[in-house]
């Protein structure tokens, strides 16, 4: 039988992206399929106090294997920022458009324009935990293309390519991205447990 992990996040693209690199092994519910409809707090000042704090909330719900993830884009001449705070850069409405807007505007006159995605899994299995990351370097366009994705994935250019992330397919995607790196230690992971 497969391993069932719940995926504590409210984000469906994480979710459609996690599922396509999952594999056959294990098998993935989402919060929604578990009946759980909570707000999962996100208050830390680091990708790796949210993440444990999603997933051991989820944990301490349901008494199950899970795990979440919490990602930031990290721009070098913004010092690291939006970081932790890449949801609601602009704002508590969490809106992608004008996340974007303001990042391009931050980085008007900027000649450093690199940037990075980093991605932390929090892993709970028997009530313990482990943490996986993964990072894809890359740099922000000066303008917005492409329909694929979400977030700021109009704006990011991964070192290798020359298409944004929005330009590319779910596939083309997985080559470069940070969860997906991340994903397959998570997967690697789980392959070395008896579940
Ligand atoms: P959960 O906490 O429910 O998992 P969330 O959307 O709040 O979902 P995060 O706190 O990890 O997730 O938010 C990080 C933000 O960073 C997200 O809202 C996007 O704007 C952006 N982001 C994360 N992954 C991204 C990706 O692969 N491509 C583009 N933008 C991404």
């Amino acid at each position: 039988m497969k391993t069932q992990l719940i995926f504590a996040t409210n984000n469906e693209h994480k979710i459609a992206e996690i599922r396509s690199v999952i594999g056959n092994d294990f098998s993935i519910i989402t919060l929604q399929e578990a009946g759980i409809t909570i707000d999962i707090p996100e208050p830390h000042e680091t990708l790796e106090a949210n993440a444990s704090e999603k997933s051991r909330t989820i944990y301490q719900m349901t008494n199950q294997h899970c795990f979440s993830e919490d990602t930031g884009l990290e721009v070098t001449s913004l010092k690291g920022a939006p970081g932790v705070k890449s949801a609601r850069y602009a704002g508590e409405g969490r809106d992608f458009q004008q996340n974007i807007d303001l990042l391009l505007k931050n980085l008007e006159g900027k000649s450093d324009r690199t940037a990075r995605f980093r991605t932390v899994i929090s892993l709970i299995l028997d009530g313990r935990e482990i943490l996986f990351e993964g990072i894809c370097e890359g740099r922000i366009a000066t303008d917005q293309k492409g329909l694929q994705g979400f977030g700021y994935d109009p704006v990011f250019i991964p070192d290798g390519a020359t298409k944004r992330f929005a330009e590319m397919t779910m596939d083309e995607k997985n080559k470069y991205s940070h969860r997906k790196k991340a994903v397959d230690k998570l997967i690697q992971y789980l392959q070395t447990k008896d579940l």
